[in-house]
């Protein structure tokens, strides 16, 4: 072998596990990598702002393109800033390598500024998070982390990468990556169990998740659903489209609020969770979203989700994928005429009720098309007449995305990704990760005004590395959200109508200059018309671009 600096080993090994770009913000601690990559004509570095735009601009790019994506950090003030982002990634078992500069090892018992003991630090938000001691390990360490990054359930790992090392030099062997068959087929018995529960249900509903998408089983979840006619729900917090959104048995993404959900199980008498979370909801309730009894039949690619909450009838580790198909094939052949009548008249009744709450949803978002400003429902309708086809939409819509995802056209597994962790922030430079993994396609953004400004930052990377997004920000003017739970909690704040830090006026925030600012073309509109025209040229002539909507701000849903 070839001696080689650390530095450089550690490019060959990402470029071995089939890493093309590094997202990332430098410090003196990460100038040997950045000193490596001034001759380096194989790895793309794009360099974010902020170290949160760094992180989800990687979540972007890794769950959009399904690959490793890698990021890198300045020692402990960086990580910090990444965290945030991290925990949406991991929420999203994105599968990223997250690296940091540190300290010189002969050093570090000094406390030298910026230092922290850095895995400690990931370690909640990683699947691996470790420290690379000696340049000869280095080779073992990286194959590891991408392995364990890329193994389902997929998700963060982080090394910690002293300058020594980096800086060294060694004969060394730089090993070869792994990478485990993803397929796992779910066990006979309970295949066979399961299709004996789905033969006998007379209303059996399926909740989809992420995992779906991710292993691009749309086709096998389709045929199961019409084979059973039941609806498909997209799980509640959903950040992928985990069925297509135009299949006549879409029923739309779970409800959030257990008493909601509560209404919806109800009405089934078997629940059919394929990589379905079951449930994170976002407030305490007295009512238990579970109805008691309800048979649970959960396939799912992660352990820990199986059974975290409610017991399930039949678990069954398995790939949608592969599974699916073997579950269908079951079932089938338990199906006699009388299964399969009762099945194909469900068929026609579920879709028929779909279909008309989908036509009720229209007509009320035609109903607010003429209103001003301008509501969301209605911004959807008439923004997807105008989306192609083959867009990909990236949504931090949070209070004004009720609809969106009825009224969209996510139609296949990468056509839609949204916010699953709940740290806000993440959409704006998440785009700039998805277009990055998929430059044929055309990508929109739709964020929250407030969402926004935590990782605006994110819009300099577009203009500098002409990421070709169009992102649209949904300015109300306020924590639009936050006002209305207020408000729903009929308090102080609803009395004296004054929601304290939940206002951004005073000054209004003018999207379209910062933009500019940061190098982005940018305008403005109030009316749908104008909306219209900006994103047909905004989509036209490429990105990157902004356009900012005057959204109404009303907060009281009741
Ligand atoms: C990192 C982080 N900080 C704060 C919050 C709390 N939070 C949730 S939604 C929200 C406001 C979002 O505002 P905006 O993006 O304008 O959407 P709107 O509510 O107006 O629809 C805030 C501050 C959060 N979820 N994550």
């Amino acid at each position: 072998m070839p001696v080689i600096s650390g530095k450089r080993a550690f490019l060959e090994l990402l470029k071995q596990e089939g890493v093309e770009v590094i997202f990332g913000n430098p410090g003196t601690t990460e100038l040997p990598l950045m000193d490596a990559l001034a001759v380096e004509p194989e790895l793309r570095y794009v360099l974010a702002l902020q170290e949160a735009a760094v992180m989800a601009m990687a979540d972007g790019y890794a769950q959009a393109s399904g690959r490793l994506a890698v990021a890198n950090v300045h020692v402990a003030p960086g990580l910090g800033n990444a965290l945030g982002m991290l925990y949406d990634a991991q929420k999203a078992q994105a599968p990223i390598l997250l690296t940091a500069g540190q300290h010189d090892q002969s050093f570090i018992q000094s406390e030298p500024i910026l230092w922290a003991d850095l895995p400690t630090i990931a370690r909640p938000f990683v699947k691996w998070s470790s420290e690379v001691r000696r340049i000869e390990d280095l080779p073992r360490a990286v194959h590891r982390a991408a392995k364990t990054a890329l193994a389902p359930p997929t998700g963060p790992v982080f090394l910690s990468l002293p300058a020594d090392v980096l800086n060294s030099e060694a004969d060394l062997d730089l090993g070869a990556p792994t990478r485990l068959a993803a397929g796992l087929r779910g066990e006979r018995a309970a295949l066979e169990a399961a299709a004996a529960l789905l033969a006998r249900a007379e209303r059996p509903l399926i909740i989809a998740g992420d995992a779906v998408a991710q292993r691009r089983a749309h086709a096998e979840l389709a045929a199961l659903a019409e084979l059973l006619g039941a609806p498909v729900y997209a799980e509640g917090i959903a950040n992928t489209a985990s069925f297509p959104a135009s299949h006549p048995l879409y029923a739309g993404p779970m409800l959030r609020l257990a008493s909601a959900i509560r209404g919806v199980l109800e009405q089934h008498d078997l629940l059919l969770s394929v990589g379905g979370d079951l449930f994170t909801l976002s407030l305490p309730s007295d009512v238990d979203p579970m109805p008691p009894g309800l048979p649970i039949i959960h396939i799912d690619v992660d352990p820990w989700e199986i059974g975290k909450n409610y017991a399930a009838k039949v678990a069954i580790l398995g790939d949608p994928k592969t599974t699916l198909p073997d579950l269908g094939a079951a079932l089938g052949e338990r199906m006699g005429s009388a299964e399969r009548a009762r099945a194909a008249t469900r068929l026609a009744e579920t879709t028929r009720r779909l279909a008309a709450a989908r036509e009720e949803l229209h007509a009320k978002a035609r109903a607010e098309a003429t209103k001003s400003p301008i509501r969301p429902l209605a911004l959807w309708q008439a923004v997807a007449e105008l989306l192609p086809r083959n867009v990909v939409v990236v949504e931090e819509a949070v209070s004004s995305g009720l609809g969106l995802r009825h009224m969209l056209r996510s139609d296949d597994p990468q056509s839609l990704f949204g916010l699953r962790g709940g740290g806000i922030g993440w959409g704006l430079p998440a785009a700039l990760g998805v277009k990055l993994a998929l430059p044929e396609r055309p990508v929109v953004a739709f964020i929250g005004d407030g969402s926004a400004m935590y990782t605006c930052q994110a819009l300099w990377t577009a203009a500098h590395d002409k990421v070709a997004v169009v992102f649209v920000i949904l300015n109300n003017r306020s924590y639009r959200i936050l006002k209305q739970r207020a408000h729903a909690m009929k308090g102080f704040a609803a009395q004296t109508d004054r929601y304290v830090g939940m206002e951004l006026t005073d000054p209004a925030i003018d999207y379209v200059g910062l933009a500019r600012s940061l190098g982005v073309a940018a305008d403005r509109a109030t009316s749908l018309d104008q909306v219209a025209t900006l994103l047909r040229a905004a989509l036209a002539e490429g990105g990157p671009r902004l356009i900012e909507i005057e959204l109404e701000r009303g907060y009281k849903l009741v």
